[in-house]
């Protein structure tokens, strides 16, 4: 492709601005995605012009829960599983704030499995981040619901012997408004995804996939983080190329970009409305 100015990424973004710089050193590893991703919503924010004090971010517990507390907005760092059950509350109460749930594969898949299925089903204003590195990173390296056949964790010392859970395919069989799919090296689509994330009206799920260089790609010979990252990208498999129907134990190519979008009405508008009728009916 020839590089004309116009084609060219603005990476001019200065995330400092929109960090508390007082935590830092910040506790990630080297070669974690998990900065990346942050980076990508904080720009997400930044170009939407949303501004930080009307700005919400519920995290779990975990290194993707630890997140939240480097942003210079309202955080909330909340027990393992229930970042959408508390984001749910907050967004009801205060529906003038942006809510963002950042959590892990673990967090959201895991423990928080059932508020997950029914946050898509619901269907309220929320943008749910899900930084997928395969594994529960912040405890040693356990194994989770999207740990990769055949990898070796803590949990599994003779490789993982359980299907990979889809979460992009469940949130759209639950009935989330909008779902997406990006990796860290396409850092400016992954920012443009969480984007449309955030102006989605209507709950939205964003599946970041992560690499755990230190503890995941070390116990499996994955290489360094750049190694990680680009075979993630050897996986793409373009939109275009229509619904994967693979099987659990098959390579999976993955699918990035917007997999599902529908219009379904905001949970928020329908409530409102009901009880307007309800009112206006002496009820
Ligand atoms: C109720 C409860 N159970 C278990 C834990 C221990 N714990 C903390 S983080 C975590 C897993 C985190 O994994 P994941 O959500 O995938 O995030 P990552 O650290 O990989 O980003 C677990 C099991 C806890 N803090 N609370």
């Amino acid at each position: 492709m020839t590089v004309t100015p116009e084609s060219r990424v603005d990476i001019t973004f200065d995330v400092r601005r929109s960090l508390r710089l007082d935590l830092f050193p910040h506790f990630l590893c080297p070669g974690c995605g998990h900065g990346i991703a942050l980076r990508s919503l904080l720009w997400a924010v930044d170009e939407l012009g949303i501004d930080l004090d009307s700005l919400a971010v519920v995290s779990g517990i975990g290194c993707s829960g630890r997140l939240s507390a480097y942003i210079d907005a309202n955080t909330f760092h909340v027990t393992h599983g229930r970042p959408l059950a508390f984001a749910t509350g907050l967004k009801l109460a205060r529906p003038d704030l942006e809510v963002v749930v950042i959590t892990g594969d673990g967090d959201c898949l895991a423990i928080g499995g059932n508020h997950f299925i029914h946050a898509c089903r619901r269907n309220l204003d929320l943008t749910c981040i899900m930084l997928n590195n395969e594994i529960y990173g912040m405890t040693g390296g356990q194994g989770s619901p999207t740990t990769s056949a055949e990898r070796f964790t803590t949990t599994t010392p003779g490789g993982n012997h359980e299907p990979t859970f889809d979460a992009c395919a469940v949130a759209t069989a639950a009935g989330a408004g909008l779902v997406g799919r990006e990796i860290t090296l396409q850092t400016p689509s992954l920012k443009n995804l969480l984007k449309e994330a955030l102006t989605y009206d209507g709950f939205s799920f964003i599946e970041v996939l992560s690499d755990c260089t230190e503890i995941y790609g070390r116990k499996n010979d994955l290489g360094d983080s750049a190694e990680m990252v680009l075979s993630q990208k050897a996986d793409i498999r373009p939109s275009s190329y229509g619904p994967s129907d693979d099987l659990p134990f098959q390579p999976t190519p993955l699918r990035t970009g917007v997999l599902s979008r529908s219009e379904r009405r905001e949970y928020r508008a329908v409530y409102d409305e009901r009880t307007a009728d309800r009112s206006r009916a002496g009820q």
